[in-house]
This record gives structure tokens, C-alpha cells and sequence, in this order.
């Protein structure tokens, strides 16, 4: 199994999107294996975006990243990081297809509701940026034998 780190950023938090959120990545059969809400620090946020330091969004990038609490999580499930990525859609909202996460919810690309990440080496090394090794549950999902054949 293959493990992911997402987080609905302080747009989704806003407005009411968290709910909507989890609640996708459950029924598609992802499993739920860490989950907090937490507010991400100046320092967090460019050690997290570290590959866009150079960009000119980075910026506004970290402003909006930090203005307010997000919800992180890891999932967990069979190509789990590629699975989250088609649910999330394009990264920019308007260009993400219909009945994706950003193309359901979002305009513009500097409000784009969530992230997720975009291979299984940024999936370890965020997992390891924003979740200790304690606040990480290992359980089975019964549910297991209805989801995987
Ligand atoms: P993704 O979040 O789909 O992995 P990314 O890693 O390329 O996309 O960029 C990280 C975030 O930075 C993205 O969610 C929104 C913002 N961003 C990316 N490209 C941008 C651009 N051209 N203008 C403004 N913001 C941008
Ligand atoms: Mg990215």
C-alpha cells in the first residue's frame, strides 16, 4: 500500500469544504491514517513549497498558505498518490475537469482548495515534514475485502 500526504488549504477550510473532502477520498476507499488541523508557520510553508522558492508566486504562495488554519492528512491506499492527484484535478481550477476536486470547487490557481502530492518521494518527505511518527495510526479497514479484490 502507498501513502499520501494532502492537506485542504485555508480557502477549503473557509468554506466549509473540509467535510466534502474527506468525505470523497472515504467513499473512493482511501484510507484515513493520520488527520489534523493545524496552522502552517512561515518557516513550514517554505520548507514545504521549497521547489517554488524561485517562482514569482512564491510569495503570495506562502501568504495564502499561512492565512489560515488547514486540515492535513495522510491516506493511504493502493496508488494512492496518483488516485488523489486525478480527484484533485489540474492545478489550475479553472483548466481541472469537471467533477475533480479543484475543478468542482475552485476558480483560481492561487485559491485552489488542496493539495496533494505529486509523487511517492514528495509523499515521504511531506509526510515527514508535517506528521511525527506517533500521530500516525496503523489499523486495518475491515472494509478491506469490499474495496481491493
Ligand atoms: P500542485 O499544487 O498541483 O502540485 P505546483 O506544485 O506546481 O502545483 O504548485 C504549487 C502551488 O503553487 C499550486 O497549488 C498553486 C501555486 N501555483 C503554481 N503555479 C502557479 C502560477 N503559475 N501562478 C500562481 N500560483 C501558482
Ligand atoms: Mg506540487
Amino acid at each position: 500500500m502507498e501513502r499520501t500526504f494532502v492537506m485542504v488549504k485555508p480557502d477549503g477550510v473557509q468554506r466549509g469544504l473540509v467535510g466534502e473532502i474527506i468525505g470523497r477520498f472515504e467513499r473512493k476507499g482511501l484510507q484515513i491514517v493520520a488527520l489534523k488541523m493545524m496552522r502552517i508557520t512561515p518557516e513550514l510553508a517554505a520548507r514545504h513549497y521549497a521547489e517554488h522558492r524561485e517562482k514569482p508566486f512564491f510569495k503570495g504562495l506562502v501568504e495564502y498558505i499561512t492565512s489560515g488554519p488547514v486540515v492535513a492528512m495522510i491516506l493511504e491506499g493502493k496508488d494512492c498518490v496518483g488516485v488523489v492527484r486525478e480527484m484533485m484535478g489540474a492545478t489550475d481550477p479553472r483548466k481541472a475537469a469537471p467533477g475533480t476536486i479543484r475543478g468542482s470547487f475552485g476558480m483560481d490557481i492561487g485559491r485552489n482548495v488542496i493539495h496533494g502530492s505529486d509523487s511517492r518521494e514528495s509523499a515521504a518527505r511531506e509526510i515527514a515534514l508535517f506528521f511525527t511518527e506517533s500521530e500516525i495510526c496503523e489499523y486495518s479497514l475491515n472494509l478491506a475485502s469490499w474495496i481491493y479484490e
